[in-house]
């Protein structure tokens, strides 16, 4: 088992109060906290390394080079890619955006999303000027595997599904979903921000052409995120921006390309969010992924027994990562967020930037408790306690 409480102590935030409570952090599926390790090596990277990439001959320049290639390396190997099929982006949506952007969508062609997916895996499609259809979700938070079955067709030219709904905490089988893509010759990407912090994700096995996360919600800082893609795709794709690092020849007629993955990476790249990157990788990597995941899920099924004891409404099916999204009847989840932030705890509330899954929910809104390697259940009974003083409060008053 994993010891959550020592876990605890290698993050400093968490020693904090927030309203003059001991902060207990319920939203990592926002933006996880970080660890000492990832703060200390962007500050080492800072004080002993800091250069440009890719651009100078001196040591520092060097440094700063063997440091950020380093870090790709820890990344991909974290998901079982090659170095040539991880590019540095700014986050899952920009990596997302790389691939809607440079798809060479037909006339014609259609891209299959789904309705639980975040805005960052719908708005992108709809932008590229192809045509967008959705897969439909059962009434227990699981996609209609009947829908990809009958949606995707020979004119479809991509299937776009998250591994791990942000707001049911679904884990959905994007195995056999790439591979009815890849039967009728359409690709397939898999939205990874909420699984590849939560949960072993390995790219060769699961058999997807491009896997997109973002390093913040993985104990990495904000400002760095990746996409991987398989090697012959990217290689066959036109470049996302142009400038610096991603050009082989430039002259005033025309321009020739860096090989993948730099061709997708133009400009300074944030090479000190790499560097606090490699080092949650190698933070997470201790713990083992396995042990991770086995750790939220019980977490997340703790939390589900605990919060229907104080009768609240759950949404999302049984089997489900460490996400747990709930409303208190007669009580908008933005109240609720905010009772809960005078207990010092943090959750998150609205619609979790996935309308369209609220929609098919039949709500606007909702609270969610998300839950990471530093949380225990001591935060579980927390939450718990903590929601039915705020139902006993209120209780009175919505009579
Ligand atoms: N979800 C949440 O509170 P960025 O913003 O690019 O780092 O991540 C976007 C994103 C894409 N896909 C999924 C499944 C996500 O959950 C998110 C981010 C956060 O649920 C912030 S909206």
């Amino acid at each position: 088992m994993l010891n959550a409480k020592k876990i605890k102590q290698d993050f400093p935030i968490l020693k904090r109060k927030t309203q003059g409570r001991q902060l207990c952090y319920l939203d990592s599926a926002a933006t996880s906290q970080k660890p000492r390790h990832v703060l200390k090596a962007m500050d080492d990277y800072y004080e002993k390394h800091n250069s440009n990439v890719h651009r100078g001959v001196h040591t520092l320049s060097e440094e700063a080079t063997e440091l950020y290639e380093g870090a790709r390396k820890k990344v991909a190997g974290f998901i079982n890619a090659g170095m040539k099929e991880m590019v540095f982006t700014k986050n899952a949506t920009e990596a997302i955006n790389l691939v809607s952007h440079t798809l060479d969508v037909k006339k014609g062609g259609e891209i299959l999303s789904s309705v639980m997916e975040h805005h960052s895996n719908i708005v992108p499609w709809q932008l590229c000027g192809a045509k967008v259809r959705y897969a439909g979700m059962d009434e227990n938070g699981n996609l209609d595997m009947g829908d990809y079955e009958k949606m995707i067709s020979e004119k479809t030219r991509l299937v776009a599904v998250t591994h791990v709904s942000n707001v049911l905490g679904t884990i959905n089988d994007v195995r056999r979903i790439a591979k009815l893509a890849h039967d009728v010759g359409a690709l397939c990407l898999v939205d990874g921000a909420q699984s590849v912090p939560h949960m072993p994700v390995d790219v060769k096995k699961l058999g997807v052409d491009f896997l997109a996360f973002s390093g913040h919600k993985m104990l990495g800082p904000t400002g760095i995120g990746c996409l991987y893609g398989k090697k012959e795709v990217l290689d066959s794709m036109m470049p996302f921006m142009g400038g610096g690092d991603m050009i082989r020849e430039v002259t005033l007629a025309k321009t020739t390309y860096n090989e993948v993955p730099h061709k997708f990476e133009a400009g300074t790249p944030d090479i000190a969010g790499a560097v606090g990157l490699g080092a949650a990788v190698d933070y997470l990597s201790s713990i083992g992924m396995g042990s991770v995941q086995k750790h939220e899920e019980i977490l997340a099924k703790r939390a589900v027994e605990e919060l229907s004891r104080q009768g609240v409404e759950i949404y999302g099916p049984k089997k489900r990562a460490g996400v747990v999204a709930f409303n208190v009847h007669g009580l908008h989840a933005h109240d609720v967020a905010s009772m809960l932030d005078e207990h010092g705890i943090a959750v998150r509330s609205g619609h979790h930037c996935a309308q369209p899954l609220m929609e098919r929910l039949g709500i606007s809104s909702s609270a969610r408790a998300s839950f990471c390697v530093y949380n225990d259940e001591r935060d579980v009974l927390k939450l718990a306690s903590s929601l039915r003083d705020i139902i006993d409060k209120v209780g009175g008053r919505l009579q």
